[in-house]
């Protein structure tokens, strides 16, 4: 299960109880002590951190205006960006871009990367080849320039760095310069020798370490020893798509003073962003904007009358509603994670969004009795064929419709008894403007 999914699920947890309550808290902090540490997170860092969110999440004066829910919500956000570390924001001018680090790490691909980069914003981008090393190491970084537009520097079966940088010295005229460097397997002295030549003829304004998200809390180590030999600017973690232990990575490099630039994400070139703690880790919650989702719950929770007799059986046509109010609260899946469901599953989400329109036109061709019996469409194919006739629409489309609708009643089943989320759910409609006592049953 990897970070996101996890952390999702153990918050939804927390904000689906019956009661949020110091023992909720206590609960969801054991969970995401299991969690972080299955990410390889150190442990005392981990343990530091729920310390902290248990303290700020059960301090007596909750912020004006939040339900302890929102509260304890917002504060795992924030604590988890802070232990991620900050955000980079690489200024798009002239700069010398030196990479290291162990072999295997995704120095050679993250240069390309980094052209690719700047060259989208507009700057020329020269690589330059001095991993005199391994023989092939000349030919893959000439093939990444001719990928992504850069020039490229180098002297084919060359071993002396000097030399390299020198030639490129005189014809390099680019406005970025990338010089790639050899791995090794180990952090030793003829490694570090190495790079203080390059260091010494290159003259980088940028010294990135390249490490790969999968070692992951000996990440820390790793900056700190290449800081010491050679001072760093910056990490780069790649590989944070195929690794469990991008969470450890990512939090012992912040802890170790070094600060992360970028992060690698995937093979292909455009594969590469500039790091941003609040961002990355409210795309792992499944809030990528958590500060607008929490306004809009509490503007939701502050509606006051509640209906009083909701319906709990879901009908295609309180389906439809809840479709609709969703997509009202902006990210599907945020805010039924919010409610304390777990993962909608994703294509689902994306397919309502673009289907609302045509479940709209099928829900209204069908008769009452259909729209609060699911059952005695999916049962008979005339009325399958009739409703796609009057609605314009396919029988698939309608058949779709139907799978929907069934997933979603699942869920809705194993949630209803929830009193936390049914109560989410009730003010979440109120709030959508949707008047409960006419829908469904
Ligand atoms: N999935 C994934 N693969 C990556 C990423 N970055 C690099 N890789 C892959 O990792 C492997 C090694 O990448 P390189 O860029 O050659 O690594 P290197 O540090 O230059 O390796 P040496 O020069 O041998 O030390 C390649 O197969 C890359 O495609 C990433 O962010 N995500
Ligand atoms: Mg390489």
């Amino acid at each position: 299960m990897d970070l996101g999914r996890s952390l999702r699920s153990a918050l939804s947890k927390f904000t689906g109880a019956p009661v949020a309550d110091e023992k909720a808290v206590k609960a969801l902090c054991r969970e995401l002590q299991r969690v972080l540490i299955s990410s390889d997170v150190n442990v005392r860092l981990v343990f530091d951190l729920t310390k902290r969110i248990e303290n700020r999440a059960l301090d007596a004066n909750l912020p004006k205006g939040l339900s302890l829910r929102e509260h304890v919500v917002k504060v795992v956000y924030e604590e988890l960006a802070g232990m991620m570390g900050e955000r980079y924001e690489p200024k798009i001018s002239p700069k010398k871009i030196l990479l290291l680090g162990l072999f295997g790490s995704g120095k050679t691909t993250a240069a390309g990367k980094i052209a690719h980069f700047y060259k989208s914003r507009g700057l020329s981008v020269g690589l330059i080849s001095c991993d005199v090393d391994r023989p092939a190491a000349y030919e893959q970084l000439q093939q990444l320039s001719k990928q992504t537009g850069a020039a490229f520097y180098g002297i084919p079966g060359e071993k002396d760095v000097k030399k390299i940088l020198a030639d490129a010295r005189v014809r390099a005229k680019e406005d970025v310069l990338i010089t790639d460097s050899a791995g090794r397997s180990a952090f030793d002295t003829q490694l570090v020798e190495q790079l203080k030549t390059i260091n010494n003829e290159f003259q980088p304004d940028e010294r990135f370490l390249v490490i790969s998200a999968d070692i992951g809390q000996v990440a820390g180590k790793q900056a700190s020893e290449f800081h010491n030999a050679v001072g760093l600017t910056g990490v780069i973690i790649t590989k944070l798509d195929g690794s469990g232990k991008g969470g450890g990575a990512l939090s012992a490099v912040s802890s170790s003073g070094a600060k992360v630039a970028f992060i690698g994400t995937g093979e292909k070139m455009d594969a590469l962003e500039p790091f941003d703690a609040q961002k990355f880790v409210g795309r792992l919650l499944g809030f990528p904007d958590i500060g607008a989702l929490l306004e809009k719950v509490k503007k939701i929770a502050d509606e006051q009358s509640l209906p009083t007799d909701i319906e709990e059986k879901l009908t295609l046509r309180t389906f439809y509603e809840q479709l609709k109010a969703a997509k009202k609260l902006g990210p599907l899946s945020g805010v039924f994670s919010m409610l304390g469901a777990a993962d909608v599953p994703a294509d689902m989400v994306k397919n309502s969004e673009g289907k609302l329109k045509k479940f709209e036109c099928i829900i209204s061709s069908m008769t009452d009795a259909e729209r609060e019996d699911a059952e005695l469409v999916r049962k008979s194919r005339t009325r399958i064929e009739r409703i796609a006739k009057g609605s314009g629409t396919k029988p698939e489309d309608v058949r779709d419709l139907l799978t929907q609708f069934e997933r979603v009643n699942g869920m809705f089943t194993s949630f209803k008894k929830n009193r936390g989320f049914r109560k989410k759910m009730e003010k979440m409609m109120k709030g959508a403007n949707i008047d409960m006592s006419k829908l469904g049953g």
